[in-house]
């Protein structure tokens, strides 16, 4: 990957996040919370792929900046609400996010739960106010923003992300809850583990972080023109992504230190979590990411489009190098 390249992308997403971000002081710290929670660090994953995913379909700087850009925006404020919620105490209690202090350690628990509130409703705000009248001569663009809103609202919402999130935070694992289609994973070689609580694993983290992936290349193909099958192949590869990435996560989580990836470490094990590098070991683990980066790129393959810097993208940010 093309560290120049990636770069120049993750500052241009840095440059437009400011422009949507507020400044308000009329409301205490809110606006320096939100503005802290987002612009520290962070590798602005989704917004990239969203944009690029628009790419793909619609080579237009003007509707990519009035149209595409607000939604990518979006998404990082849906992205940072999560995680500014996942660090508080009544779920991971992290002290530690993008090398930094989370936003409930630095400016309160209180305000921990606001600021979420907050850059989830600015998400909203933010996509509403695009002008669509002045983007597409072709009468679409309308329904294109309203289907990419309904994607985005339903891959983060309760059957999406936070259901994820609930599972993961307040449920036990329950055999009887049989993930659908993990069939694929039955072909590989895997052994020596518990396949249901392997399933029942995967089911959560493609709740809780594939949705998110998904709705970025969904909601650019969307807003870029995208027909319902090349769609549906965007949702596969964010589904395969997700998966692969999460798995990574798990694997970093035994193997790293947190002085290298920012955050803290082994928090699983110390949370009792089961894991799918805990279920598996480690080296199956890293087949299994292997298995989902290839199954998401020849998702994005099967689109017949431009899809080189995707599947540069997703090849390096697995192998989290990046
Ligand atoms: C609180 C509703 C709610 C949901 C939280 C996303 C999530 C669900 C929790 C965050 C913790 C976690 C294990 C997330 C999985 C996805 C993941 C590894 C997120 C980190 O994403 P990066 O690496 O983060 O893209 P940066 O900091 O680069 O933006």
């Amino acid at each position: 990957m093309n560290k120049d390249l990636i770069k120049q992308k993750t500052e241009h997403i840095n440059d437009i996040l400011k422009e949507y971000l507020p400044e308000n002081t009329n409301c205490g710290r809110i606006c320096e919370a939100m503005g802290y929670s987002v612009l520290n660090g962070g590798k602005r994953l989704r917004a990239i792929m969203l944009l690029e995913a628009f790419r793909m379909f619609c080579v237009d700087e003007i509707q990519e900046k009035k149209f595409a850009e607000p939604f990518a925006c979006a998404l990082e404020f849906i992205h940072a609400y999560s995680l500014v919620h996942d660090d508080l105490p009544a779920m991971d209690n992290d002290v530690l996010r993008r090398g930094k202090p989370t936003t409930h350690v630095k400016f309160g628990h209180a305000m921990g739960v606001l600021t979420g509130d907050a850059l989830l409703n600015l998400a909203y705000e933010t996509i509403s106010a695009v002008e669509t009248d002045a983007l597409s001569d072709d009468g679409d663009a309308a329904k294109r923003v309203l289907k990419a809103l309904h994607t985005l609202g339903e891959k983060a919402g309760f059957s999406g992300m936070v259901g994820g999130q609930v599972l993961d935070t307040t449920e036990k694992y329950d055999p009887k809850i049989t993930a659908k289609g993990f069939n694929e994973i039955d072909s590989l070689e895997l052994s020596n583990f518990d396949t249901n609580k392997l399933k029942y694993t995967l089911h959560i983290y493609e709740l809780k972080t594939s949705e998110l992936f998904e709705a970025a290349l969904m909601c650019g193909a969307i807003l870029g023109g995208a027909a319902e099958k090349e769609i549906l192949a965007m949702e596969r590869a964010g589904r395969a992504l997700g998966l692969a990435f999460q798995i990574e996560d798990d694997i970093l989580d035994i193997t790293s230190d947190a002085s290298v990836l920012g955050k803290s470490t082994n928090i699983d094990e110390k949370n009792g979590k089961d894991t799918a590098a805990r279920i598996l070991g480690v080296d199956q683990a890293v087949m299994l990411v292997k298995f989902y980066t290839d199954t998401a790129i020849d998702a994005i393959l099967n689109t017949d489009r431009d899809t080189g810097f995707l599947e540069d993208l997703f090849e390096s940010l697995v192998m989290r190098k990046l």
